[in-house]
Protein backbone atom coordinates (compact mmCIF):
# COMPACT_ATOMS: atom_id res chain seq x y z
CA UNK A 1 0.00 0.00 0.00
CA UNK A 2 1.34 3.65 -0.78
CA UNK A 3 1.99 5.71 2.28
CA UNK A 4 -0.40 8.71 1.89
CA UNK A 5 2.31 12.17 1.97
CA UNK A 6 1.31 15.40 2.47
CA UNK A 7 3.28 18.67 2.71
CA UNK A 8 2.63 18.42 5.83
CA UNK A 9 3.78 14.72 6.59
CA UNK A 10 6.77 13.98 8.54
CA UNK A 11 8.45 10.92 7.91
CA UNK A 12 10.76 9.16 9.99
CA UNK A 13 14.60 10.50 9.90
CA UNK A 14 17.11 10.39 12.56
CA UNK A 15 17.43 13.69 14.36
CA UNK A 16 20.11 15.37 14.53
CA UNK A 17 21.18 17.46 17.79
CA UNK A 18 21.28 21.02 16.42
CA UNK A 19 22.13 24.95 17.64
CA UNK A 20 21.55 26.61 14.54
CA UNK A 21 17.70 26.32 14.65
CA UNK A 22 16.03 29.52 13.30
CA UNK A 23 12.64 31.25 14.31
CA UNK A 24 11.24 29.96 11.06
CA UNK A 25 12.17 26.59 11.44
CA UNK A 26 10.74 26.18 14.84
CA UNK A 27 7.48 28.37 14.26
CA UNK A 28 6.85 25.64 11.39
CA UNK A 29 7.56 22.62 13.56
CA UNK A 30 4.93 24.26 16.69
CA UNK A 31 2.60 25.12 14.12
CA UNK A 32 2.29 21.39 12.35
CA UNK A 33 -0.94 19.56 12.86
CA UNK A 34 -1.30 18.35 16.00
CA UNK A 35 -1.30 15.14 15.56
CA UNK A 36 2.27 15.53 13.58
CA UNK A 37 4.03 16.87 16.08
CA UNK A 38 2.68 14.44 18.47
CA UNK A 39 4.22 11.87 16.08
CA UNK A 40 7.59 13.73 15.47
CA UNK A 41 8.23 14.35 19.04
CA UNK A 42 7.66 10.98 20.07
CA UNK A 43 9.69 9.61 17.01
CA UNK A 44 12.59 12.25 17.93
CA UNK A 45 12.16 10.60 22.03
CA UNK A 46 12.77 7.28 20.88
CA UNK A 47 15.85 7.82 18.51
CA UNK A 48 17.51 9.66 21.99
CA UNK A 49 15.59 8.74 24.99
CA UNK A 50 13.73 5.35 26.63
CA UNK A 51 10.35 6.27 26.38
CA UNK A 52 9.05 4.47 29.34
CA UNK A 53 11.66 6.10 31.78
CA UNK A 54 10.65 8.77 33.71
CA UNK A 55 12.60 11.16 36.13
CA UNK A 56 10.78 11.99 39.54
CA UNK A 57 11.63 15.17 40.67
CA UNK A 58 11.06 16.13 44.52
CA UNK A 59 10.93 20.55 45.31
CA UNK A 60 11.57 22.01 48.59
CA UNK A 61 10.80 25.65 48.99
CA UNK A 62 14.15 26.18 51.85
CA UNK A 63 13.14 29.98 51.81
CA UNK A 64 9.49 30.88 51.23
CA UNK A 65 7.84 34.91 50.86
CA UNK A 66 9.29 38.07 50.75
CA UNK A 67 11.37 38.29 47.24
CA UNK A 68 12.47 41.85 46.80
CA UNK A 69 11.61 41.19 42.71
CA UNK A 70 7.97 41.71 40.77
CA UNK A 71 7.65 38.54 38.71
CA UNK A 72 3.84 38.89 37.63
CA UNK A 73 3.04 35.28 38.24
CA UNK A 74 5.02 34.62 41.45
CA UNK A 75 3.35 34.42 44.79
CA UNK A 76 6.33 34.92 46.45
CA UNK A 77 7.09 38.31 45.42
CA UNK A 78 6.74 40.63 49.00
CA UNK A 79 4.98 43.31 47.00
CA UNK A 80 1.90 41.24 45.97
CA UNK A 81 -1.06 40.19 48.50
CA UNK A 82 -1.24 36.98 48.22
CA UNK A 83 -1.67 33.63 51.14
CA UNK A 84 1.62 32.61 51.15
CA UNK A 85 3.10 32.33 54.31
CA UNK A 86 6.74 33.81 54.91
CA UNK A 87 9.71 31.81 56.60
CA UNK A 88 13.61 32.08 56.85
CA UNK A 89 15.90 29.93 55.61
CA UNK A 90 15.33 26.08 56.67
CA UNK A 91 17.66 24.72 59.09
CA UNK A 92 20.02 21.92 57.13
CA UNK A 93 18.20 19.31 59.72
CA UNK A 94 15.18 20.09 58.37
CA UNK A 95 15.99 20.15 54.68
CA UNK A 96 18.10 16.77 55.17
CA UNK A 97 15.21 15.20 56.59
CA UNK A 98 13.28 16.25 53.85
CA UNK A 99 15.50 14.62 51.24
CA UNK A 100 15.44 11.46 53.13
CA UNK A 101 11.44 11.53 52.49
CA UNK A 102 11.88 12.34 48.80
CA UNK A 103 14.30 9.46 48.59
CA UNK A 104 12.40 6.68 49.98
CA UNK A 105 9.36 8.34 48.08
CA UNK A 106 11.09 7.34 45.26
CA UNK A 107 12.84 10.55 43.60
CA UNK A 108 16.56 10.87 42.31
CA UNK A 109 16.68 14.56 41.80
CA UNK A 110 16.04 16.89 44.92
CA UNK A 111 15.44 20.61 44.00
CA UNK A 112 15.88 23.05 46.36
CA UNK A 113 14.22 26.63 45.59
CA UNK A 114 14.99 29.94 47.87
CA UNK A 115 12.59 32.95 47.20
CA UNK A 116 16.16 35.30 46.46
CA UNK A 117 16.67 37.44 43.81
CA UNK A 118 19.76 36.62 43.68
CA UNK A 119 22.71 34.77 45.83
CA UNK A 120 24.76 37.19 48.78
CA UNK A 121 27.92 35.70 49.86
CA UNK A 122 26.52 35.35 53.87
CA UNK A 123 25.62 32.65 56.44
CA UNK A 124 22.42 31.83 54.79
CA UNK A 125 24.82 30.90 51.65
CA UNK A 126 27.07 28.80 53.59
CA UNK A 127 23.89 26.95 54.89
CA UNK A 128 22.44 26.36 51.23
CA UNK A 129 26.02 24.78 50.37
CA UNK A 130 26.14 22.22 53.73
CA UNK A 131 22.45 21.31 52.35
CA UNK A 132 23.97 20.98 48.70
CA UNK A 133 26.59 18.56 50.16
CA UNK A 134 24.33 16.68 52.81
CA UNK A 135 21.90 15.90 49.63
CA UNK A 136 24.67 14.96 47.13
CA UNK A 137 25.61 12.51 49.84
CA UNK A 138 22.41 10.54 50.00
CA UNK A 139 23.12 10.16 46.14
CA UNK A 140 20.34 12.27 45.16
CA UNK A 141 20.75 14.54 41.84
CA UNK A 142 20.96 17.48 44.19
CA UNK A 143 19.46 21.20 42.27
CA UNK A 144 19.11 24.78 43.35
CA UNK A 145 17.26 27.28 42.12
CA UNK A 146 18.34 30.68 44.08
CA UNK A 147 18.22 33.54 41.44
CA UNK A 148 21.22 35.21 40.08
CA UNK A 149 24.57 33.75 40.72
CA UNK A 150 28.30 34.80 40.46
CA UNK A 151 30.64 32.94 38.58
CA UNK A 152 32.20 32.52 42.54
CA UNK A 153 29.01 31.46 43.83
CA UNK A 154 28.82 28.79 41.16
CA UNK A 155 31.90 26.88 41.56
CA UNK A 156 31.09 27.07 45.79
CA UNK A 157 27.89 24.87 44.34
CA UNK A 158 30.05 23.01 42.30
CA UNK A 159 32.50 21.89 44.91
CA UNK A 160 29.56 21.52 47.38
CA UNK A 161 28.54 18.64 44.33
CA UNK A 162 25.43 20.53 42.98
CA UNK A 163 24.55 18.71 40.30
CA UNK A 164 22.39 20.55 38.53
CA UNK A 165 20.82 24.60 38.68
CA UNK A 166 17.34 25.54 37.49
CA UNK A 167 16.99 29.39 36.40
CA UNK A 168 14.23 29.87 33.88
CA UNK A 169 14.07 32.69 30.83
CA UNK A 170 10.01 32.38 31.99
CA UNK A 171 9.29 33.79 28.62
CA UNK A 172 10.75 35.35 25.32
CA UNK A 173 12.78 38.43 25.43
CA UNK A 174 10.04 40.95 23.69
CA UNK A 175 7.69 39.70 26.18
CA UNK A 176 9.60 39.74 29.34
CA UNK A 177 9.60 43.13 30.15
CA UNK A 178 5.78 42.76 30.62
CA UNK A 179 5.73 40.56 33.47
CA UNK A 180 8.99 41.31 35.07
CA UNK A 181 11.13 44.61 35.46
CA UNK A 182 13.42 44.14 38.18
CA UNK A 183 15.71 42.41 36.16
CA UNK A 184 16.40 41.90 32.66
CA UNK A 185 16.70 38.76 30.05
CA UNK A 186 20.25 39.68 29.86
CA UNK A 187 20.62 39.01 33.56
CA UNK A 188 19.02 35.87 32.77
CA UNK A 189 21.69 34.55 30.05
CA UNK A 190 24.85 35.71 32.50
CA UNK A 191 23.29 33.53 35.14
CA UNK A 192 23.14 30.96 32.78
CA UNK A 193 26.20 31.23 31.31
CA UNK A 194 28.10 31.16 34.83
CA UNK A 195 26.51 28.16 35.41
CA UNK A 196 27.14 26.40 32.69
CA UNK A 197 30.96 27.40 33.16
CA UNK A 198 31.08 25.80 36.37
CA UNK A 199 30.15 22.55 34.75
CA UNK A 200 26.85 22.53 36.18
CA UNK A 201 23.92 20.66 34.35
CA UNK A 202 21.71 23.50 33.51
CA UNK A 203 17.62 23.62 33.86
CA UNK A 204 15.73 26.52 32.11
CA UNK A 205 12.61 26.43 30.70
CA UNK A 206 9.56 28.71 31.02
CA UNK A 207 6.18 29.07 31.88
CA UNK A 208 2.87 29.48 29.20
CA UNK A 209 -0.40 31.08 30.02
CA UNK A 210 0.68 34.52 31.01
CA UNK A 211 -0.83 36.48 28.25
CA UNK A 212 2.10 35.53 25.83
CA UNK A 213 1.42 34.96 21.70
CA UNK A 214 2.41 32.10 20.26
CA UNK A 215 5.60 33.85 19.08
CA UNK A 216 6.72 34.46 22.31
CA UNK A 217 6.60 30.75 23.07
CA UNK A 218 8.68 30.29 20.00
CA UNK A 219 11.03 32.96 21.15
CA UNK A 220 11.79 31.25 24.21
CA UNK A 221 12.19 28.09 22.78
CA UNK A 222 14.60 29.84 19.85
CA UNK A 223 16.48 31.32 22.23
CA UNK A 224 16.78 28.14 24.52
CA UNK A 225 17.91 26.08 21.49
CA UNK A 226 20.59 27.97 20.20
CA UNK A 227 22.43 27.97 23.91
CA UNK A 228 25.95 27.17 22.93
CA UNK A 229 24.55 24.01 24.57
CA UNK A 230 21.12 22.80 25.31
CA UNK A 231 20.08 23.06 28.61
CA UNK A 232 19.95 19.24 29.77
CA UNK A 233 16.54 20.21 31.21
CA UNK A 234 13.92 22.46 30.00
CA UNK A 235 10.80 22.90 32.75
CA UNK A 236 7.57 23.73 30.91
CA UNK A 237 5.31 25.22 33.09
CA UNK A 238 1.66 25.99 32.74
CA UNK A 239 0.88 29.23 34.98
CA UNK A 240 -0.47 28.58 38.27
CA UNK A 241 -2.99 31.99 38.61
CA UNK A 242 -2.61 32.87 42.44
CA UNK A 243 -5.24 34.78 44.08
CA UNK A 244 -3.40 38.64 44.84
CA UNK A 245 -0.73 37.76 41.64
CA UNK A 246 -1.33 40.84 38.98
CA UNK A 247 -1.87 37.49 36.78
CA UNK A 248 -4.06 35.50 38.91
CA UNK A 249 -7.33 36.11 36.57
CA UNK A 250 -5.39 34.48 33.76
CA UNK A 251 -7.49 31.31 32.05
CA UNK A 252 -5.81 28.03 32.42
CA UNK A 253 -4.25 26.87 29.57
CA UNK A 254 -5.35 23.75 27.26
CA UNK A 255 -3.80 20.62 26.62
CA UNK A 256 -3.09 20.90 23.50
CA UNK A 257 -0.86 23.80 23.99
CA UNK A 258 0.90 22.42 26.86
CA UNK A 259 1.60 19.46 23.94
CA UNK A 260 3.01 21.72 21.43
CA UNK A 261 5.27 23.17 23.75
CA UNK A 262 6.41 19.90 25.06
CA UNK A 263 6.99 18.34 21.24
CA UNK A 264 8.40 21.52 20.08
CA UNK A 265 10.71 21.22 22.68
CA UNK A 266 11.73 17.73 22.41
CA UNK A 267 11.97 18.19 18.72
CA UNK A 268 14.47 20.54 18.85
CA UNK A 269 16.16 19.66 21.54
CA UNK A 270 15.92 16.02 21.51
CA UNK A 271 18.84 14.81 24.86
CA UNK A 272 16.93 17.52 27.12
CA UNK A 273 14.64 16.17 29.76
CA UNK A 274 11.59 18.19 29.02
CA UNK A 275 9.64 18.16 32.19
CA UNK A 276 5.91 18.65 32.97
CA UNK A 277 6.26 20.72 35.76
CA UNK A 278 3.48 23.07 37.13
CA UNK A 279 0.07 22.62 36.32
CA UNK A 280 -0.20 19.37 36.33
CA UNK A 281 -2.98 19.45 39.72
CA UNK A 282 -5.35 20.32 36.42
CA UNK A 283 -4.50 17.92 34.61
CA UNK A 284 -5.95 14.42 34.27
CA UNK A 285 -3.84 11.10 33.80
CA UNK A 286 -5.21 11.04 29.85
CA UNK A 287 -3.57 14.69 29.38
CA UNK A 288 -0.61 13.94 30.92
CA UNK A 289 -0.03 10.71 28.84
CA UNK A 290 -0.48 13.24 25.90
CA UNK A 291 2.63 15.25 27.34
CA UNK A 292 4.61 12.08 27.76
CA UNK A 293 3.61 10.82 24.48
CA UNK A 294 4.98 14.27 23.20
CA UNK A 295 8.34 13.63 24.42
CA UNK A 296 7.67 14.89 28.60
CA UNK A 297 10.26 12.82 30.55
CA UNK A 298 10.45 14.36 33.71
CA UNK A 299 7.87 15.80 37.22
CA UNK A 300 7.49 16.81 39.97
CA UNK A 301 6.46 14.31 42.69
CA UNK A 302 5.00 15.31 45.62
CA UNK A 303 1.85 17.02 46.89
CA UNK A 304 3.02 20.39 46.99
CA UNK A 305 5.43 22.28 44.38
CA UNK A 306 6.44 25.28 45.78
CA UNK A 307 3.87 26.86 47.88
CA UNK A 308 1.03 25.72 45.41
CA UNK A 309 -0.48 21.92 45.34
CA UNK A 310 0.87 18.97 42.94
CA UNK A 311 -0.72 15.62 42.75
CA UNK A 312 -0.93 13.22 45.77
CA UNK A 313 2.13 10.79 45.67
CA UNK A 314 -0.36 7.49 44.89
CA UNK A 315 -2.01 9.75 42.34
CA UNK A 316 1.05 9.38 40.62
CA UNK A 317 2.13 5.83 41.63
CA UNK A 318 -1.09 4.80 39.87
CA UNK A 319 -0.47 6.83 37.36
CA UNK A 320 3.23 5.38 36.51
CA UNK A 321 1.54 1.85 36.87
CA UNK A 322 -1.36 2.63 33.98
CA UNK A 323 1.18 4.04 31.41
CA UNK A 324 4.02 1.48 32.41
CA UNK A 325 6.48 4.13 33.12
CA UNK A 326 9.80 3.56 34.89
CA UNK A 327 11.36 5.79 37.45
CA UNK A 328 14.66 7.00 35.92
CA UNK A 329 17.60 6.56 38.05
CA UNK A 330 20.12 9.18 39.59
CA UNK A 331 23.14 9.95 37.58
CA UNK A 332 22.53 8.58 34.47
CA UNK A 333 22.85 11.57 32.32
CA UNK A 334 26.34 11.94 32.00
CA UNK A 335 27.59 15.19 34.11
CA UNK A 336 28.82 18.03 31.29
CA UNK A 337 32.43 17.65 30.99
CA UNK A 338 33.07 17.27 35.03
N1 LIG B 1 13.80 33.09 42.91
C1 LIG B 1 14.41 32.21 42.01
C2 LIG B 1 14.19 32.58 40.56
O1 LIG B 1 13.28 33.33 40.28
O2 LIG B 1 14.93 32.07 39.73
C3 LIG B 1 14.00 30.75 42.21
C4 LIG B 1 12.58 30.40 42.56
S1 LIG B 1 11.34 30.80 41.33
C5 LIG B 1 9.88 30.54 42.24
C6 LIG B 1 11.47 29.45 40.19
C7 LIG B 1 10.54 29.40 39.01
O3 LIG B 1 9.23 29.02 39.41
C8 LIG B 1 10.28 30.68 38.25
O4 LIG B 1 11.31 31.00 37.36
C9 LIG B 1 9.01 30.35 37.48
O5 LIG B 1 9.32 29.81 36.22
C10 LIG B 1 8.34 29.29 38.36
N2 LIG B 1 7.06 29.79 38.93
C11 LIG B 1 6.92 30.66 39.94
N3 LIG B 1 5.62 30.93 40.17
C12 LIG B 1 4.92 30.21 39.26
C13 LIG B 1 3.53 30.08 38.96
N4 LIG B 1 2.62 30.76 39.64
N5 LIG B 1 3.15 29.26 37.97
C14 LIG B 1 4.10 28.58 37.26
N6 LIG B 1 5.42 28.67 37.49
C15 LIG B 1 5.83 29.47 38.46
C1 LIG C 1 10.24 25.13 37.55
O1 LIG C 1 10.40 25.37 36.35
N1 LIG C 1 9.06 24.98 38.14
C2 LIG C 1 9.22 24.79 39.57
C3 LIG C 1 10.76 24.75 39.73
N2 LIG C 1 11.23 25.03 38.41
C4 LIG C 1 11.44 25.59 40.72
C5 LIG C 1 8.52 25.82 40.34
C6 LIG C 1 7.04 25.88 40.07
C7 LIG C 1 6.43 26.83 41.04
C8 LIG C 1 4.95 26.89 40.93
C9 LIG C 1 4.37 27.87 41.88
C10 LIG C 1 4.60 27.54 43.32
O2 LIG C 1 4.39 26.38 43.75
O3 LIG C 1 4.94 28.46 44.07
FE1 LIG D 1 11.33 36.13 43.50
FE2 LIG D 1 11.88 34.01 41.98
FE3 LIG D 1 9.32 34.63 42.65
FE4 LIG D 1 10.62 36.18 40.94
S1 LIG D 1 10.10 34.00 40.64
S2 LIG D 1 9.39 36.88 42.71
S3 LIG D 1 12.72 36.08 41.74
S4 LIG D 1 10.94 33.99 44.02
Amino acid sequence: MNQILTENTYTDSIAEIRNDWTREEISQIFNSPILDLIYRAATVHRQFNDPQEVQVCTLLSVKTGGCPEDCAYCPQAARYHTEVKAHKLLSVKEVLAKAEDALQGGSTRFCMGAAWREVRDNKDFDNVIEMVKGVAQMGLEVCCTLGMLTPHQASRLKEAGLYAYNHNLDTSEEFYDEIITTRSYGDRIETLENVRNAKISVCSGGIIGMGETMNDRIGMLHTLSTLPEHPESVPVNALVPVEGTPLEDQERVSVWEMVRMIATARIIMPKAMVRLSAGRVKMNMEEQALCFLAGANSIFAGDKLLTTPNPEYNVDKQMFQILNLKPRKAYKQAMPSC
